[in-house]
């Protein structure tokens, strides 16, 4: 019998269910924070129906997972972006966290995703992967990179095996049944936390710097760090895990919530749990100990922003921190939005601020005004949900498994990275996350335009 064939969608849906199984085994909180989210996203859909799939099908939403993953050196981004490759998860989107104002990590970051909407619906794994910059002297000094570089260039993270099927699924776009399961099996395993023994002075260096440092360039192989799973209601959400007896962060990053529209993306997380680990120590013996490392994480997803939206987003949000001096920063953001945001999906869509698909109303046409004929109701606006991440969220998110703030030397230069330099690093260009949704939102207004 011929051995069937499994498409690169099938692959990325079984791939996040595989890292999703072992992430669980690891990580028995993800299971609760999974299960919680399951019946809000049941409660959402029995009570608001048709609206609360505008956002994306119930079976799209409860089978959407983002991970993250850290690396340490570029040979290991270049690798990692073949190994998504296979999955149809392509780069999108540059963030920089370095200097992300309080909450500074040394890392430049960007997504692996599926970039069409077909494939995003059919299922949307994305991974937040975020690459060391050892170079970078506000954090390390000459010796400690030397050490990083060296330590980083001495283990290998995805095997021959891994990339070589890799580049044959990313090739042909799918895999005979027998390579993919082989395929499954190694990439599973490339992100499963290591028994190895951590050499305890040297992680402790690293830690004093930055636990994230530490994290990625203090251990001999990198891991799932988590697994976010996707829900209708995260306000609801956090009192229900608060009342599962999880001590969430202080806050819901992103947007307030408010009464109008979802956009962007809205994030909470839990602290990092303490898992076993086994230590080296100077005079070689081993000792058992713990790290806190992986914490669990949630999202809303709302609708993406233009970049005329995305200005006033954040202007918002610098406004916010203007005025709030200690009231809660959520209270705050609920009143400014209220005061410059478009209370409606439609009149988001008429001024150009949010991102949305457009169909034929019922409508006649009266104008020749896009604006015009979206709030006459002759053309029908449909979001198009923001699929990528926020940097200021992004980094008060790596704070969830931060001890303690590390050191940092402002006085010394940092490496420059933009979209441009990370792409020359993968190897691939990353795409721009604005031209994606505006490539959507062209294709779909010029069809509905034309058949007025
Ligand atoms: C990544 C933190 C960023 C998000 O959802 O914004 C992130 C990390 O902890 O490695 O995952
Ligand atoms: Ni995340």
């Amino acid at each position: 019998m011929p051995d069937s064939l499994v498409p690169q969608w099938q692959l990325r849906a079984q791939f996040a269910l595989r890292l999703a199984a072992m992430y669980g085994t690891e990580v028995p909180a993800y299971t609760t924070l999974v299960e919680v989210s399951r019946a809000v996203n049941e409660d959402v859909a029995a009570a608001r129906g048709d609206q609360a799939r505008r956002l994306g099908s119930i079976e799209r939403v409860s089978a959407e997972r983002h991970g993250a993953i850290r690396v340490g050196s570029r040979r290991e981004l270049a690798q990692v972006a073949r190994v998504f490759a296979a999955f149809g998860m392509h780069p999108v989107g540059f963030y920089d966290l370095r200097d992300a104002s309080k909450s500074s990590v040394p890392v430049v970051s960007t997504a692996f995703r599926p970039v069409e909407a077909g494939e995003l619906a059919r299922n949307p794994f994305r991974v937040f992967t975020s690459m060391l910059v050892t170079e970078d002297r506000r954090f390390f000094d000459a010796e400690t990179q030397g050490r990083l570089e060296q330590f980083i260039a001495a283990r290998r993270l995805f095997g021959p095996r891994l990339l070589e099927l890799a580049d044959r699924a990313a090739d042909l776009g799918e895999l005979s049944a027998a390579e993919a399961a082989e395929l499954l099996e190694l990439a599973t395993g490339a992100f499963a936390l290591s028994a190895e023994p951590v050499d305890q002075d040297w992680y402790q260096h690293l830690e004093r710097i930055s636990s994230v440092a530490a994290d990625i360039g203090g251990v001999a192989s990198t891991h799932i760090n988590h697994l976010t799973p996707r829900v209708l209601d995260i306000d609801d959400l956090y009192r229900r895990m608060q009342a599962h007896g999880i001590t969430m962060i202080d806050e819901i990053q992103g947007p307030p919530a408010w009464d109008g529209p979802d956009v962007l993306l809205r994030q909470t997380s839990f602290k990092a749990l303490a898992e076993d680990r086994v230590f080296r120590r100077a005079d070689g013996t081993i000792q058992r100990g713990q790290l806190k490392v992986r914490f669990g994480e949630v999202e809303q997803r709302g609708i993406a922003l233009t970049v005329a939206g995305r200005e006033l987003y954040d202007r918002m949000v610098a406004q916010v921190d203007e005025v709030r001096g200690d009231r809660v920063r959520t209270e705050v953001a609920r009143q400014v939005w209220q005061e410059h945001l478009p209370n409606t999906e439609l009149e988001l869509a008429a001024q150009d601020l949010g991102f949305f698909t457009f169909r034929p109303g019922p409508a006649r046409p009266r104008s020749e005004s896009v604006p015009e004929l979206i709030r006459q109701g002759a053309l029908i606006p449909e979001p198009i949900v923001y699929e990528d991440f926020l940097p200021r969220s992004a980094a008060g998110i790596f704070q969830s498994n931060l001890t303690d703030d590390g050191t940092r030397d402002d006085e010394q230069a940092g490496a420059e990275y933009d979209l441009q330099r990370l792409s020359e690093v993968i190897g691939r260009e990353i795409h721009d996350p604005n031209d994606l949704y505006a490539r959507e939102r062209n294709a779909s207004l010029a069809q509905a335009l034309q058949r007025l």
